[in-house]
């Protein structure tokens, strides 16, 4: 038997190696490898005449034009990826086989690609939705993918039902409006006749689904997966991913103003962050549930639509995954990656949710179309580090030439090889699960409860988090042009709660149920994003800087932010140097209009003593922006006025302090709390 390929973090890397081509300071040529004397002007009969068909060099560049764009997943087709390593804490051997998982220190290579669901290729980021969290493990064993999304359920609970949800959730086909968006229509004539929606549609109205950051999201496996040990022991575990920043998020009124100030926001994000070393990192979680405790649960094992409440099944962690490396080319690798929920490998195994079943099929199905074939595995970004033998051929764009006249199983000439491996070498072999049954076409008895987890949920909400979720409704059925659509959501989300229901129904001008009401009182206080981890790392903070500013206690207060790991700009009138008041220089970064408010954590105020008219009044814009997305406020010297005018000193997470040298422990205190929710805003 072949021996087994030797997997660091590394390998993926010089795996890619191969194939990176640098073109710069290099001859031009064709892609005959042609040297080419010219490249801007094409081939004419006479200066002024028509462009002639024998050239080549204009038609082979412009055929390469024509033809490269392909089509864009059906769904998640904006996202960014970028890669990264795992790296197991402890050996998980008692519950899987998995080489991966099994070894104390083992570091494996990842790529994790990002995306919105419902919005097209270039659509705006900071959209209501939920994000996509697919992660490809370059393992020994083969690659393994964890294709999930930072919320833990899922709308459907059968998969034959996918190709209508999307297809209610997507723009309107006779208008195609509106784009990366659920507030319309035919979305929620979806919801309203399909009510199994009730528990994730909670989620999307709450702001998970408008995260600050691909950073500062969890993600889930959603389904339940299987994992077996050498044993062939079997057990149900769902995965989580834990942001180590925790999880947080923009306000809605700030999500769409950046869709427009910087439609490329979390992208841009994530790649800062890793260009400047604030590497991303998410601790892998698993809950585990032993095969004879199936059915000991208030819910199904197997229903996409509910989640293991934790404080239920705790998770376990169980390693760490860190990004670190920022792709070389987008399409190359971000656009061709291909994931599948099928690539498993030895000890991982699929359970029967009918959500999961579906997706195994349509995963390489859609691949075959966007990637023009079944040889996609071949593309750099998705082959496995691992070797691959079989007796596929042939088929568009096929890289390797396969020697030999066999390719076919079972073969004298070859002594049937490349021949298959049993399963204590190393070979996978399905979970041996018993199965009976008729069969049907029919929703289980054990699904049939749509609303208790969406209860928990409202019910384990705070209270501005609670308010967050009725403005949301309200934003999506005031969106709803027909009356019977609003009444039939305002009717199905008393089953949640009723006066959640009431208060949406007052907003959108329907009549408010008086009925139904839920009796659920469970909580499961690890919903709430309140009870997430607070820290100040990484965070953004504009600093208005004004023309002999007091730069000696100003630059003190910088360097303070830069050793707790907070980032931040200088924002000003121009983009000239600022000299403060004993000589010292900072650079500009922005302006008042490169720039804005929304695209900052928090906004420091230090303006300078004779500061213009212009800026005083941006400033002001800055700070009130600011203050309304309940945003962490500093100010210190001249800056100090702003707070006075806006009236909202002492208001919470406004930080304004005569006192220099403590300013900014206060501050970076304010900004690991995220979000100020106490404000009173007029
Ligand atoms: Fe997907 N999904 N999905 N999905 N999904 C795709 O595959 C599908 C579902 C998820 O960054 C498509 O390559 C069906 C759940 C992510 O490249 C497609 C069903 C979860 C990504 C597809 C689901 C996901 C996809 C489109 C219901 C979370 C982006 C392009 C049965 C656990 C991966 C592609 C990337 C992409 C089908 C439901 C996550 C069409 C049929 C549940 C993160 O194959």
């Amino acid at each position: 038997m072949a021996k087994e390929p030797n997997v660091n973090e590394n390998s993926k890397d010089e795996q890619l190696e191969q194939y990176r081509v640098d073109d710069s300071g290099k001859s031009l040529t064709t892609n005959q490898g042609l040297k080419m004397a010219e490249d801007e002007f094409s081939l004419k009969a006479g200066e002024r005449g028509p462009t002639l068909m024998e050239d080549f060099h204009f038609r082979e560049k412009m055929t390469h034009f024509d033809h490269e764009r392909i089509p864009e997943r059906i769904v998640h087709a904006r996202g960014y990826a970028a890669h990264g390593v795992f790296e197991t804490y402890d050996s998980l051997e008692h519950l899987t086989k998995a080489k991966f998982l099994s070894e104390k220190g083992k570091k494996t290579p990842v790529f994790v690609r990002f995306s919105t669901v419902a919005g097209s290729k270039g659509s705006a980021e900071t959209v209501r939705d939920i994000r996509g969290f697919a992660t490809k493990f370059y393992t020994e064993e083969g690659n393994y993918d964890l294709v999930g999304n930072n919320v833990p359920v899922f709308f459907i609970q059968d998969a034959i039902k996918f190709p209508d949800f999307v297809h209610a959730v997507k723009p309107e086909p006779h208008n195609e409006m509106p784009q990366a968006a659920s507030a319309h229509d035919t979305l929620w004539d979806f919801v309203i006749n399909n009510q199994e929606t009730a528990h994730t549609i909670m989620w999307l109205m709450s702001d998970r689904a408008i995260p600050r950051s691909f950073r500062m999201m969890d993600g889930f496996g959603v389904h339940a997966f299987r994992f077996v040990n050498a044993e062939g022991k079997s057990h149900f575990v769902k995965f989580n991913w834990k942001s180590t920043l925790g999880t947080h998020s923009l306000v809605w009124d700030e999500a769409q103003k950046i869709a427009g100030k910087d439609a490329d926001f979390n992208r841009r994000d994530l790649y800062e962050s890793i260009e400047q070393g604030d590497f991303p990192e998410w601790e892998l979680g698993v809950q585990i549930v032993a095969e004879e405790d199936e059915h000991k649960f208030d819910f199904d094992l197997l229903d996409a639509t509910k989640l293991w409440p934790q404080e239920e099944i705790p998770i376990q962690i169980v390693g760490k995954m860190t990004l670190n490396r920022n792709v070389d080319n987008v399409f190359a690798e971000t656009e061709q990656v291909a994931f599948h929920p099928g690539h498993v490998v030895p000890g991982i195994d699929f359970s029967n949710d009918p959500l999961l079943q579906g997706r195994l099929f349509s995963y390489t199905d859609t691949q075959l179309l966007r990637l023009n074939g079944p040889n996609f595995h071949e593309l750099p970004i998705n082959r496995p580090v691992c070797p691959f033998h079989n007796n596929q051929r042939d088929g568009f764009g096929r890289q390797t030439i396969n020697k030999g006249r066999v390719a076919y199983q079972k073969s004298s000439f070859t002594n049937s090889t490349p021949a298959p491996v049993s399963e204590a070498e190393g070979g996978y072999s399905h979970y041996q699960e018993k199965m009976e049954g008729r069969k049907v076409r029919a929703r289980s008895e054990s699904f049939k409860d749509h609303f208790s987890q969406a209860t928990m949920f409202w019910n384990s909400m705070t209270k501005p988090e609670r308010e967050h979720i009725i403005e949301a409704f309200s934003f999506e059925l005031g969106k709803c042009q027909e009356m019977w659509i609003r009444e039939g959501a305002v009717e199905m989300f008393a089953n949640v709660n009723l006066e959640m229901a009431q208060a949406v129904a007052k907003n959108i001008g329907v009549a408010p149920p008086t009925s139904w009401g839920s009796d659920v009182t469970k909580t499961s206080p690890a919903l709430s994003m309140e009870n997430t981890v607070k820290s100040a790392a990484t965070r953004k903070v504009g600093v208005l800087v004004g023309q002999d500013f007091n730069d000696v206690e100003v630059m003190k207060i910088l360097e303070e932010f830069e050793s707790k790991g907070v980032n931040y700009e200088v924002v000003s009138e121009t983009q000239s140097k600022l000299s403060g008041k004993d000589g010292k220089e900072l650079e500009v970064d922005h302006t008042f209009t490169t720039t804005d408010p929304v695209l900052y954590d928090a906004i420091y105020a230090v303006g300078g003593p004779d500061v213009s008219k212009k800026f005083a009044k941006e400033a002001s814009r800055y700070i009130g922006e600011a203050f309304d997305h309940y945003k962490p406020i500093g100010a210190t010297h001249d800056g100090q006025k702003w707070l006075q005018t806006a009236g909202i000193k002492g208001q919470p997470g406004v930080v304004a302090t005569e006192d220099a040298s403590n300013f900014a422990n206060l501050f970076i205190e304010a900004i690991a709390a995220h979000r100020h929710w106490g404000r009173t805003i007029e």
